[in-house]
């Protein structure tokens, strides 16, 4: 078993003032990878004094000085990427491939990022009627990052750079699922010397742990990546204490393939739009939405994408899929595709795990073939509510409108994507659907300098370049009457 996973607070790696422990399981072996403290608002209030303190010396660098940590940040992570990437493949089940091209990378490119980025910013100086404003950011202070388990360091990592570049320093609490690529990046920041208590971890469940950082009196700002349902606790808790707070929620994304859509030369795009990470990707999209004259032709061509999709061990480099996050997620899916078909759905391939099991895989592992799901109602509970495995449901549309009447009608609002062969058509129906983020003829496509986020249950605030480097500071501005 590999070494204890612990807290990081005031540089130094302790267990939970308690002393009691959670353990974490590879999820495609069913195997206990180690264990992880199962700390408790004690610990966050030792960590939070620790960051109060480091916050002194920390907040009074420069940004020239913060921008050469994130460089050197960025360039440990580098020099370790396999390393991420074989932890975070044992920590989630998904494939090593991924792990390398998704986690691994865009880790170190969210360090790499923000520093580059910085320092092309101006200051933000506006002059009128002899008067000179100038805008400066200072730092929130010390800010609570809380992360989920689908995409563990590339979400802490796209927290922690601009937390740390605007002068913050930090409590994190990963997923209580996936903590061993937390724990590898507060080796990482202690191994190149970061000034204790800037980064801390303490690591536990939500209700205990997070709960106690969104309560915390002197975290200031909180950035939470989530469900829609602990999103919902966590707004109830800072709300009241009028925390800054960034809040991206689940979402239950449209994929829309119109009439000119050139299939062929789209499906891989809309086949992985649909099952990459298992579908454990908020941007997915769960729902394609086809126009009746191609629905024939997609379904037959889909079909046999999916079912050419390899899911097996993640740490075959063949492996395209692999397990989901726990079996216990994997029954809350699998209940899904139960519910796909009360409500009157046809499987058109995937299934269960006891009707469809995948072999070549342990026993013991969370597997589960992608499922296309036909025939359902758009407004069915299986075609709304938000599933985050390896199912996507399929309807036909006869008419724009009713594509986007389709597209608008869940409660969720993140990420959506268009497939046509006239991108000014694409455009122009990207901008009718009520969501964050809108791709055409693209999928996951992110250029970091814009903004992330969503609407209505999906989340309230945007992240990504110049909204990072805003939320992660407090603003005053300083008008100058010249003489
Ligand atoms: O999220 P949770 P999980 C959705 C998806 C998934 C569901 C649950 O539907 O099935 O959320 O996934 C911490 N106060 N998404 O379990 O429970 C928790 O410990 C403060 C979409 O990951 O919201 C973890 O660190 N914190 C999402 C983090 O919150 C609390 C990606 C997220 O846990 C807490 C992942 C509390 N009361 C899941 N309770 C996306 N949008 O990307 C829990 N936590």
């Amino acid at each position: 078993m590999m070494g204890a996973v612990m807290n990081f607070i005031n540089g130094a790696f302790v267990p939970s003032q308690s002393g009691q422990t959670i353990n974490t399981v590879n999820p495609a072996t069913g195997q206990v990878i180690t264990t992880l403290p199962r700390s408790a608002a004690s610990d966050v209030a030792i960590a939070t004094q620790a960051a109060l303190e480091a916050g002194k010396t920390w907040g009074a660098t420069s940004m020239k000085e913060r921008i050469a940590w994130l460089h050197r940040i960025a360039d440990a992570l580098e020099e370790n990427s396999e390393t991420i990437a074989q932890l975070e493949s044992m920590d989630t089940g998904k494939p090593i491939s991924l792990s390398r091209r998704v986690d691994a990378a865009r880790s170190v490119a969210n360090f790499r990022f923000f520093a580059d980025y910085a320092s092309e910013q101006e200051e933000l100086i506006f002059s009128d009627h002899g008067a000179v404003n100038i805008v400066q950011r200072s730092p929130v202070g010390v800010v609570g990052l809380i992360t989920p388990w689908n995409l563990p360091l590339y979400l802490l990592s796209w927290k922690v750079a601009p937390a740390l570049l605007m002068g913050n320093t930090i409590v994190a609490k990963p997923s209580e699922l996936t903590p061993l690529t937390a724990h590898f990046l507060a080796q990482t920041v202690k191994a190149i010397g970061l000034p204790d208590g800037v980064f801390n971890l303490v690591h536990g469940y939500g209700p205990e742990v997070g709960q106690a950082i969104v309560e915390h009196p002197h975290i200031r700002g909180i950035s939470f990546t989530g469900g829609t349902a602990t999103g919902k606790i966590v707004a109830a808790t800072a709300a009241p204490m009028f925390k800054k707070l960034s809040l991206e929620l689940g979402g239950k994304n449209a994929t829309v393939v119109l009439e000119d859509a050139p299939l062929d030369e789209m499906m891989d795009g809309i086949v992985r739009a649909s099952f990459t990470n298992s579908g454990q990707v908020c941007l997915c999209g769960s729902r394609i939405l086809v126009h009746a004259s191609l629905y024939d032709e997609f379904t037959t061509k889909f079909v046999k994408a999916v079912n050419n999709i390899k899911v097996g061990d993640p740490l075959d480099e063949s492996t395209v899929m692999g397990s989901v996050i726990s079996v216990d997620h994997r029954s809350k899916v699998e209940s899904y595709i139960d519910l796909g078909l009360a409500e009157g759905g046809t499987v058109l391939t995937g299934g269960t795990s006891k009707e469809v099991p995948v072999d070549g895989v342990s026993p013991s592992g969370a597997f589960l073939r992608p499922t296309v799901i036909a025939n359902l109602d758009p407004s069915s509970r299986t075609a709304t509510e938000e599933i985050f495995g390896p199912v996507v449901t399929v309807h036909a549309f006869d008419s724009e409108e009713d594509a986007i009447t389709m597209a608008n009608m869940t409660e969720y609002g993140l990420a959506g994507s268009v497939w046509t062969g006239d991108v000014e058509r694409g455009h122009a129906f990207a901008k009718r659907m009520e969501s964050g983020i809108v791709w055409v003829n693209t999928w996951l496509n992110r250029d970091l300098r814009t903004p992330f986020g969503g609407v209505k249950q999906s989340g309230v605030g945007r992240e990504g370049g110049t909204w990072s480097m805003s939320f992660f500071s407090e603003m005053t501005n300083i008008c100058v009457q010249q003489p």
